[in-house]
């Protein structure tokens, strides 16, 4: 019985090999990623049970990433693949140290997700139901299938985090802002990046986005500070320091591998600012591998950081 459930698009993930843009390169890798399933991937490999669900196409895409999403401990028994529409794909490069993503998503089978393809008994009986902004992005019926599983998570008790994840390639900041803010609303634990509170809130005062915050029932956990995260809870403010990377590869990823972090500590019993410690780390190791959850340790691989436990090579 999964302790975290959540759900959303997972895609394909094709990357140039070495150095080189798309444009130029003519081989590439083939990866996948999206939002939650790298939450969930990193939940099961610090060792507590995540289940993921979503839409995948009925093709080798579709295939191989369940197969690995499985393969990473993830309960993915909810996970449907159809031959309504194929499984969507994404191309990344990093060019001149800017990372840019391309996708190609568009009524791909995750977006044609319905509410009826919900199990209410399934979400009834976690701890936490993690969504994000991404998901309210993709399709109405994306969107309503969101609100709904928000619906049957607090019939049950069950807890709510929520990332806007704020995609500006899916929709504007105008779309985006009242879905997301009404989104906010509904959390236990609002999980958002400082850039995206000053483009929700359109203003760069950091006093100013603490006081909105601050009207929200949510413990909110803002991310992307110079060098540290915040929490804010109750109207007060702790600023949590960052871990320092030795290399920065891919910065994507780096927010989920925080947030699984995160809701390791909070199912561990830490205190809030533990467990954003704990999610620090984790979004340090992301960023010093290539892809989205590649670089999320074990919870043996953590405990030996935190312990100063001298490597071994050989
Ligand atoms: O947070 C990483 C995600 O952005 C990436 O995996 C792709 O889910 C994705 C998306 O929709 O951008």
């Amino acid at each position: 019985r999964p302790e975290i459930i959540t759900f959303g698009e997972t895609m394909a993930l094709i990357m140039p090999e070495g150095s080189k843009g798309i444009e130029y390169s003519s081989s590439f890798q083939g990866l996948f990623g999206g939002a939650e399933s790298n939450v969930a991937i990193g939940v099961s490999r610090l060792g507590h049970r995540a289940g993921w669900f979503s839409r995948l196409g009925k093709d080798p895409f579709g295939r191989m990433i369940l197969k690995k999403i499985r393969g990473e401990g993830v309960d993915v028994s909810r996970t449907e693949l159809t031959t309504e529409a194929p499984t969507g794909l994404m191309l990344r490069e990093v060019v001149s140290g800017k990372t840019s993503v391309y996708y190609y998503r568009k009524g791909s089978a995750a977006s044609l997700l319905r509410p009826e393809h919900l199990d209410e008994d399934y979400i009834a009986q976690a701890k936490y139901l993690h969504v994000t902004g991404i998901t309210a992005a993709l399709s109405e019926s994306c969107r309503a299938t969101l609100r709904e599983a928000i619906r049957l998570a607090k019939k049950h008790g069950v807890k709510i985090c929520f990332d806007p994840n704020l995609r500006l390639k899916l929709w504007s900041i105008e779309e985006a802002r009242g879905v997301l803010l009404e989104l906010a609303q509904e959390a236990d634990y609002f999980l958002p990046g400082l850039d995206e509170l000053k483009l929700l809130y359109q203003t760069e005062s950091f006093d100013e986005i603490v006081a909105k915050l601050s009207e929200l029932k949510a413990i909110s956990i803002v991310k992307g500070g110079e060098d540290e995260t915040y929490v804010v809870e109750n109207g007060e403010v702790s600023a949590v320091p960052y871990f320092k990377a030795d290399r920065v590869v891919d910065t994507v990823g780096a927010g989920d591998g925080f947030c699984a972090g995160f809701f390791v500590g909070l199912l561990k019993g830490y205190t809030h600012v533990e467990a954003v410690r704990l999610g620090n780390l984790i979004g340090c190791m992301v960023v010093q591998m290539e892809g989205d959850w590649e670089g999320i340790p074990t919870w043996e691989q953590v405990e030996a950081f935190l312990n100063n436990v001298k490597h071994v090579e050989r």
